[in-house]
């Protein structure tokens, strides 16, 4: 019988065992490392699972790509919450700040019917480039977040702000060590979406805007092409547009 702990950690000690080997590490090198994880511990709690995403959650992502047919997914990062209000009157953001942003589009099943009852939950971050409830306390939880119930038409759309270019928390190990290789912690301006319904996968994604800055330079190497966009002017109001299409659970 297979046992898929052993296969999967086994083969992760090997890989880290021979690029230890490759590289020649010290003693003293082995214990900084060791050092450094222990310094997680007493970081905010966000820092594992931010350090985690940095390096390995677009490659689950790309792995569940290849699984599915219908739109990419795209990382989660470590900032969504799960108590967020219901998007009212479209309204996403209720500070004003920044450029206008309409996002719409649809929510729909592989053969184009609408996903009657999905919700998708809506999350960026504000205008300062922190997100409501981890980082400082200048802006409300139920700001710049939010979750929508898809209707009899699958339409969905979105009023809020263009978010700008982010950079993720620096000031803890995840920046420290980003740093300390000479990489730079900045991520292209992004909003996350989470879509469910039961019947169909998860579907976690996010929206990038072509051309902008850190589009090919992402800190966490997670833009994707089907992830993408460019985006309409309406007067002053930016318009994205992005379809969902979800595999429903065989
Ligand atoms: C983010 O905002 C983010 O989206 C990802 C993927 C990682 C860290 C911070
Ligand atoms: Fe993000």
């Amino acid at each position: 019988m297979s046992n898929r702990v052993e296969e999967v950690v086994s083969d992760i000690v090997k890989s880290v065992q021979d690029s230890l080997v490759r590289n020649n590490v010290t003693f003293e090198e082995y214990r900084a490392g060791v050092a450094y994880l222990m310094s997680l511990a007493e970081a905010p709690e966000y820092e594992i699972p931010l350090l985690c995403d940095v390096w390995f959650n677009q490659t689950i992502c790309d792995i569940e790509n290849t699984q599915r047919v219908g739109s990419d997914s795209n990382l989660e990062g470590p900032f969504f919450l799960e108590d967020v209000p219901a998007i009212t009157n479209r309204i996403l953001t209720k500070e004003g700040q920044g450029e206008p942003l309409i996002i719409r589009g649809h929510v729909q099943d592989l053969e184009g019917a609408p996903l009657v009852g999905a919700t998708m939950d809506v999350w960026h971050s504000d205008p300062d480039g922190h997100y409501t409830g981890f980082d400082a306390q200048d802006v409300p939880t139920d700001h710049y977040r939010g979750r929508l119930v898809i209707g009899d038409d699958g339409l969905y759309e979105i009023h809020t702000t263009k978010p700008a270019p982010y950079t993720i928390p620096n000031d803890g190990p995840t920046g420290g060590l980003l740093a300390a290789m000479g990489r730079h912690p900045w991520r292209p301006a992004h909003v996350h979406f989470k879509i469910r319904k039961p019947g169909f996968y998860e579907h976690i994604s996010q929206a990038y805007f072509a051309g902008e800055e850190y589009i090919d330079d992402d800190c966490v190497d997670g833009v994707r092409e089907p992830n993408v966009h460019s985006l309409d002017r309406d007067g002053d109001t930016w318009l994205l547009n992005k379809e969902f299409n979800l595999d429903p659970v065989s």
